[in-house]
């Protein structure tokens, strides 16, 4: 069922689950591609959260800090392309939130293990804030952290469990937000971990 959580932004709960299984094979195809890696912040810390990225752009991190790049750093190439199955499951969530003609161009693919963690962010580094982000949940649960536009607001807890998909834009799109740890746990198809998708329109 869809729940509007405040104007521009939307919860569409189990919205992913009928595509479990096709979502499964893609992701499979482009870890062989581009493997999960621990990025550092420009402070210099690793991140906790194992990434990726695929489409025509990725969201990277390092000492000179963040920005989107056609190329994986740790590869020299391309990263792999999105597979149709995301593309489609993004463009429908957003159109069913209200945001048609959603294109996104990337895909940032993050990795939860137990204890892995998300601090309190603003997603700005898109040229277009126009556009809205949409993310999908999947595997062990995890609870979300929704915050003002101010990184003061106290931020409301949110459960984000298997298949959730949520799409974010116009007021709500430089919210603040993050991750609690990851508890550990059993997940049949995706084990230990919390896989989250990230669509966004970078360019
Ligand atoms: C609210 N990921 O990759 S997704 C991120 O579950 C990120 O891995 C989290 O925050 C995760 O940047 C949360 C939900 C999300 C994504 C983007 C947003 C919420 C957002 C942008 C604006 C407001
Ligand atoms: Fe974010």
């Amino acid at each position: 069922w869809r729940e509007q959580l405040c104007p521009g932004a939307v919860l569409l709960h189990g919205f992913a689950v009928p595509d479990e299984a096709a979502i499964f094979a893609a992701l499979h195809r482009v870890t062989s591609e581009a493997p999960f890696r621990h990025l550092i912040t420009p402070g210099g810390f690793r991140m906790s959260v194992a990434m990726l990225n695929c489409g025509t752009h990725g969201w990277v991190s390092d000492r000179n800090g963040y920005r989107y790049d056609a190329i994986d750093p740790e590869s020299g190439k391309p990263w792999p392309r999105m597979p149709d199955v995301f593309r489609k499951l993004a463009r429908d969530a957003a159109a069913s939130a209200g945001f048609e003609d959603f294109e996104p161009d990337a895909c940032l693919v993050n990795r939860y293990e137990p204890g892995a963690r998300l601090s309190l962010h603003q997603d700005k580094n898109e040229r277009d804030l126009g556009a809205p982000i949409v993310s999908v949940s999947l595997g062990l649960p995890a609870v979300f952290l929704w915050g003002g536009l101010r990184r003061e607001d106290r931020p409301v807890r949110i459960p984000l469990m298997h298949g959730d998909v949520m799409a974010w834009g116009g007021p709500s799109r430089l919210c603040y937000h993050g991750i609690l740890p990851l508890k550990e746990g059993n997940h049949p198809l995706m084990g230990g971990y919390r896989i989250n998708l990230t669509f966004r329109k970078a360019t």
